[in-house]
């Protein structure tokens, strides 16, 4: 089945004045939606494919046939990554941001120290990624862990469960914060949705 552009859970100005609301309708109805019509085309090749969601393609990329494999990784990931990337924000008037909650709260304390002490590493780690990437929180031997991956590479191939990623492509951020990108990795985490990335973390421990 063809992939579908799933619906933004939250108006294009909920995440203001974080992100601002002309970033999230490009990044949202023209970027996500360029990643799957690509995907799309690249499956039509390949209908064997279609019974596979887009993360069971990426934990396998060899199982892909080499003609559409590369489209594949940079367009079922692009989609990949964006669909998690709009669950795990809220607006801050609807319980974004703030401190972490739950089992998270707990994992963060025991891995990092403290919240502030995660942001830093994140912060610092994807603030570093060169060129266009993501930035993820991932718990890998019963710990988390703060990884980058280039272009729209996903944490599914390196067998890792993303808990939370945050885009640092300059389509992400460079209308409200142009070459700034450590002030968007700042503000961000006033939009983290902490009620979802704990349902992340329970399956990511399994
Ligand atoms: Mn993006």
């Amino acid at each position: 089945m063809a992939y579908e552009l799933p619906p933004l859970p939250y108006d294009y100005a909920a995440l203001e004045p974080y992100i601002d609301a002309e970033t999230m309708k490009l990044h949202h109805d023209k970027h996500h939606q360029a990643y799957i019509t690509n995907a799309n085309g690249a499956l039509e090749k390949h209908p064997e494919l279609a019974s596979k969601s887009a993360d069971d393609l990426l934990r396998d990329l060899n199982a892909i046939p080499e003609d559409v494999r590369t489209v594949l990784r940079n367009n079922a990931g692009g989609h990949s990554n964006h669909s998690i990337f709009w669950t795990i924000m809220a607006s801050p008037n609807a319980g974004g941001g703030g401190a972490p909650t739950g089992a998270i709260a707990d994992q963060i304390k025991a891995d990092f120290g403290d919240f502030e002490a995660l942001k830093k590493t994140f912060n610092e780690t994807t603030a570093k990624q060169f060129g266009s990437g993501w930035g993820w929180l991932v718990f890998q031997g019963g710990k988390l862990k703060v990884i980058t991956t280039p272009n729209q590479d996903s944490p599914f191939t390196q067998g890792l469960y993303p808990i939370l990623g945050n885009d640092v492509w300059e389509h992400a951020y460079y209308l409200k914060y142009q070459n700034k990108r450590p002030d968007y990795l700042a503000a961000w985490w006033n939009v983290v949705n902490w009620a979802e990335v704990n349902k992340r973390f329970a399956t990511a421990k399994g």
